[in-house]
């Protein structure tokens, strides 16, 4: 082990939360190096906390991306937002990542009320700024800064990374002494049987429209590694109707071919190991009313 590690005493954890869309899981994604927590161009995307590790010279900072907040209706919808809030007690700093573009949202008026409230300060990630004229960013920035919640502003491009680096350096100097809570070679604590079944579902997500991605759960259900480096993997994607069992089927299989096809290669990559993905649709007509599923996405389920 390099000695310069055994002297790191600098480690934190970083909540990164805003509305939904804002682009959070693509910041968190930025900041780690690596693509860990799913993302796609429609809302809800992300629905548990997940825990990616940075290591910034003696600095090792635990972000954790969460579910968009907003005003939740249903019971797994009321899950993602306890998630989210939940990540922000586990924080040292608060990241808040908000659309430039769409400025201050009805969403973000609900998560600034909350920091109010709770008396926390939050940096904010003035986020997608490659999206909005230069001379708009300056009046924004000086309205959200009068809110009283926002210590500093940064304006960034999590997609690109553009300044994503003056951001991920602030936070490092704001990094308590302390021993590392993980090793040096920790990207995530997240299993990878359920990071397998996210990627699953991101696939879902940017293939399938309307209430559809929603209505879907993945789970991991099998997984075997062998001696020669291979390993089976076996999912079932839950749907909640027999009419949205067909839609992911498609015609002779056509979409449940291509949503395999893109999940095993990104898997094997994650995993950096040939894999076999074998799917399978079911009907499994409430699962949002089940428990089972919720911990098997890292939720609790709401009382
Ligand atoms: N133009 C532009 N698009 C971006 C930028 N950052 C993120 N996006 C896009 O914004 C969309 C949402 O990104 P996500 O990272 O999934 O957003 P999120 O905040 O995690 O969303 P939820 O998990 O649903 O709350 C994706 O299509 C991203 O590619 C950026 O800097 N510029
Ligand atoms: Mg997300």
């Amino acid at each position: 082990m390099n000695t310069k590690h055994k002297e790191a005493k600098k480690c934190g954890f970083v909540a990164i939360i805003g509305a939904p869309n804002a682009g959070k899981s693509t910041l968190l994604n930025k900041f780690i190096g690596q693509k860990l927590s799913i993302v796609s161009h429609k809302v809800q995307t992300t629905r548990n906390r997940i825990r990616g590790i940075g290591i910034f010279g003696d600095t090792q900072i635990v972000f954790i991306d969460t579910p968009g907040i907003f005003n939740a209706k249903q019971k797994l919808e009321e899950a993602m937002v306890d998630s989210a809030l939940a990540g922000l007690e586990e924080a040292d700093e608060i990241v808040y990542v908000m659309d430039a573009k769409k400025g201050v949202s009805p969403d973000d008026l609900l998560v600034i009320e909350i920091l109010q409230q709770r008396d926390i300060k939050a940096i904010l990630a003035l986020n997608k700024t490659d999206t909005i004229k230069k001379d708009l960013l300056l009046p924004l920035a000086e309205k959200l800064f009068n809110m009283s919640v926002f210590s500093d502003i940064f304006m960034i491009q999590a997609k690109s990374g553009d300044s994503v680096d003056h951001l991920i350096h602030h936070l490092v100097g704001l990094m308590p002494e302390e021993a590392w809570h993980y090793g040096e070679e920790d990207i995530t604590d997240i299993p990878m049987r359920l990071l397998a079944a996210e990627i699953t579902r991101e696939k879902v997500f940017l293939m399938l429209h309307e209430e559809l991605p929603y209505d879907i759960t993945v789970e991991t259900e099998e997984w075997e590694s062998f001696d020669n480096g291979e390993i089976r993997i076996g999912q079932i994607i839950h749907v909640a109707k027999e009419s949205q069992k067909k839609i992911v089927i498609g015609g002779k299989g056509h979409q449940i071919k291509k949503i395999r096809e893109r999940a095993q290669r990104d898997i094997a990559e994650m995993m950096a190991s040939p894999v076999h993905l074998f799917l399978e649709v079911k009907v499994t007509k409430d699962w949002k009313e089940k428990p089972s599923y919720y911990r098997a996405m890292g939720l609790s389920f709401p009382k």
